[in-house]
């Protein structure tokens, strides 16, 4: 009880003297100045349950050896049933808070970290004042305490940061923890329980050589979301459960910043679904397997009861593609077979001969097959100068790669070196500036490249380690579900959009970033109501969205992020590489993000034909958002030369597009995990906008699209229909990208719900 006398008394202020109305009606500049009020335990507020929750520093032995600094979530028990929290033995997650619906629920939450910090219950249905909103972070030593009844249906849910630009590195370090709600209507059905109820957080993590967290260290991290190169499940490396030979309910959450994961079993049987986000299904569904973007939930029936002492199932994340940009995705592929591919099949040479063909994507790519196995084959099977010399004609993809290989060997052999990562640059123009974000080797540093997005790899196992004769059968119906439609909602011929605004250094929603005070008129819902939300891919952003926030204005940005180009250079000198280094100058984060999008290309092509930074690179890149800058880069692509070729079809694929940097290779366009505050919602319609590649076959059957949901994934091209109740609490809810160094780039809007 001591939580009480810890609460800085004279700091306590009363909300019901401080409306949100009046809120708002104080200038941003004003409330800033203003001290920020803390929430207190009110007194006409009688909870059942009670606890506190402290989140600080920690070491925890994640891995063999030494400890890893990490943050964590530390729960108590102040009132109500002791199980309330479960600590996770040994994890640096939070405990599992396990509550019951109806239950009145207060929880002190005390930040004992350096940052500010606030906690949000993700998925749940709460006031807005107990919703964790970016606005009310508190610094170290401070208290906020929640108030709320708990709403929700049964069904797994999770709480987190939510602090402004830093909810990606506070997760990242550790706070996270589920939250389990029980209510009636599932006990009814007798599921797995105790035991046989096992919590799965699905989280991936890369760690240092002293055991350390490693996280974001370049930009093009930043644009992708950070991917870790190992799976944790609940915090820990070994992912083996022993298991009884009967039924099990398995709650799954992807607790990842921002790794998608594409769940089967490993022997080919189906995933047996009871729930998703918000609960239980009306009955249980068999999918051959299940997508799952960051912030999801799947709660899954598995059935050990056929199997044999010593059999071994395998919950995989399975092969796919077509969630991050075309040109990023071509390089996971690659990575991600080149391991198996024979040096030959992916020789810069061949790489460039598809390039020519195939545009920049496969020029790039043979140029980084090249270097793939530079590692472990003979340098002179894979030269860097091929990549090279072939990359001036070939195009910027050739050049580009060429000269990462290049470097790769030039660290390890100074023989492979000799003058040609020099040349390289040289010849790519931009090439080195388009991988050379953050740290050293660019490309290789690249997200998840250990652990390539889309691939084949085990996610955790199930042993069976005795026989068990509990025959739970599996029931056949769950729950019901009211079916939501269009007419349903208030506004059936007018939805509130979502528009998904993707750009070099900027992925926003509806064309803007978060802030703290922007509601805009069509963010305004009114309370009770049942809305109709578009999400979609908003690819006219650049040409209507807000002032200050076109695609030129992204690559300025890029221009601001002075790891990527100090790094660059570092490599520029030992490269010897004039070109490159001028690339990357100009290019500001890296040429990778110019790369993408805007007219920047006509600017880097016209560097890679000629060799030398030219001011007409600049111009390219200023005038990003435009489509002019487009068609000169297929003029200078077209500049009679060999490597004429090349950069004609990146010009005109630019030209294609026009500004904004959409479509084909040199779109930004990726999957996003949107993720609504609040009530869940239902998914009444997926539709493709725009077809972009084959990825999409890959993915479609994992969708899950009955039910009650709170993240939906939404995959480039696609336009995704929802309807999402509004009941109960007025105030400001965020809608936000769940990749979360998308949330912390300002893919955030609010909702004010009045
Ligand atoms: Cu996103």
């Amino acid at each position: 009880m001591t939580s009480f006398t810890n609460i800085p008394r004279r700091r306590f202020l009363q909300y019901s003297g401080f409306t949100l109305a009046s809120l708002y009606a104080i200038p941003s500049w004003l409330q800033a100045m203003e001290k920020k009020p803390l929430a207190v335990a009110t007194p006409n507020f009688h909870p059942d349950v009670e606890l506190e929750l402290v989140a600080k520093p920690a070491s925890i032995g994640v891995l063999p050896g030494t400890l890893t600094n990490v943050q964590k979530y530390y729960g108590s028990v102040i009132k109500g049933p002791a199980n309330t929290f479960t600590d996770i033995p040994g994890s640096y997650l939070g405990p599992v808070l396990r509550l019951q619906k109806g239950q009145k629920v207060r929880i002190h939450f005390r930040n004992e970290l350096e940052d500010t910090c606030i906690t949000h219950w993700h998925g749940m249905h709460v006031p807005h004042l107990a919703d964790g909103h970016p606005m009310y972070a508190i610094s170290k030593g401070e208290t906020w305490v929640y108030e709320f009844e708990v709403l929700n249906r049964a069904g797994t849910y999770f709480y987190h940061p939510h602090t402004h630009e830093m909810t990606g590195k506070q997760v990242y370090s550790g706070l996270s923890g589920m939250i389990i709600v029980e209510d009636e209507e599932e006990k009814k059905l007798g599921l797995p329980a105790g035991e046989f109820e096992i919590p799965i957080a699905i989280q991936d993590r890369s760690f240092d050589a002293d055991n350390q967290l490693v996280f974001v260290t370049h930009n093009m991290e930043r644009m992708m979301g950070f991917h870790g190169d190992r799976i944790l499940i609940n915090g820990k490396p070994n992912n083996e459960f022993e298991v009884a030979s009967r039924a099990y309910r398995l709650r799954i959450a992807n607790g990842s910043n921002a790794r998608i994961y594409k769940l089967a079993w490993d022997d080919g049987s189906p995933i047996t679904v009871l729930g998703v986000d918000g609960g239980l299904l009306d009955a249980p569904l068999n999918k051959p397997y299940v997508m799952m973007g960051p912030g999801e939930r799947l709660d899954v029936w598995a059935d050990f009861s056929g199997r044999e002492v010593g059999a071994v199932l395998t919950l995989r994340s399975k092969p796919f593609h077509g969630v991050l940009p075309p040109m990023h995705d071509k390089m996971m592929a690659m990575m991600g077979h080149g391991g198996e591919a024979k040096a030959s099949e992916n020789k810069p040479a061949q790489g460039m001969e598809h390039g020519s063909s195939g545009g920049m994507g496969m020029g790039m790519m043979g140029g980084m097959g090249g270097m793939n196995h530079g590692v472990e084959a003979k340098a002179s099977e894979n030269k860097p100068a091929q990549g090279m010399q072939h990359g001036s004609g070939g195009g910027m993809g050739m050049g580009m790669m060429g000269g990462m290989g290049g470097m790769n060997h030039g660290g390890d052999q100074p023989k492979a070196g000799e003058g040609k990562p020099g040349q390289a640059m040289e010849h790519g123009g931009g090439g080195m500036g388009m991988m050379g974000g953050g740290k050293g080797m660019g490309m290789m540093n690249m997200p998840g490249m250990k652990l390539p997005l889309g691939t084949d790899y085990p996610i955790c196992q199930f042993r069976v380690t005795r026989k068990s004769t509990d025959s739970l059968k599996l029931p056949e119906k769950l729950s019901t579900i009211r079916r939501f439609e269009a007419k349903d909602t208030a506004n059936p011929d007018k939805p509130i959009p979502i528009g998904i605004s993707e750009g070099m250094m900027s992925m926003l929603l509806n064309g803007r970033p978060f802030k703290m005070d922007d509601v805009q008129e069509f963010e305004k819902v009114k309370v009770n109501t049942v809305q109709l939300i578009d999400i979609f891919h908003d690819h006219d952003m650049g040409d209507k969205g807000p002032e200050g926030q076109k695609p030129a204005e992204g690559m300025q940005h890029g221009g601001e992020s002075k790891p990527a180009p100090a790094a660059g250079m570092e490599h520029g000198q030992t490269g010897n590489a004039a070109g490159g280094m001028a690339g990357m100058n100009h290019g500001g984060g890296g040429m990778g993000m110019g790369m993408m999008g805007g007219g920047m290309m006509g600017g880097m092509m016209n560097q890679g034909a000629t060799g030398k930074p030219s001011g007409e690179g600049m111009g390219g890149m200023d005038h990003g958002g435009g489509s002019k800058p487009a068609s000169g880069g297929m003029d200078h692509g077209g500049g009679g030369q060999a490597s004429g070729m090349g950069m004609g079809m990146m010009g005109g694929g630019m030209g294609g597009m026009g500004g904004g940097g959409m479509g084909g290779m040199m779109s930004m366009s990726m999957a996003h995990p949107i993720h609504l505050h609040g009530q869940q919602f239902q998914i009444l319609s997926r539709s493709l906008d725009m077809k972009e590649g084959d990825g999409y076959d890959t993915v479609k059957d994992g969708f899950i699209n009955v039910g009650w949901k709170d993240v939906v994934l939404v995959m480039p091209g696609e336009r995704v229909r929802i309807a999402k109740p509004f009941d109960n609490f007025t105030g400001l809810f965020t809608y936000h990208c769940h990749n979360l160094e998308h949330e912390d780039m300002g893919m955030m809007r609010d909702f004010l719900v009045i």
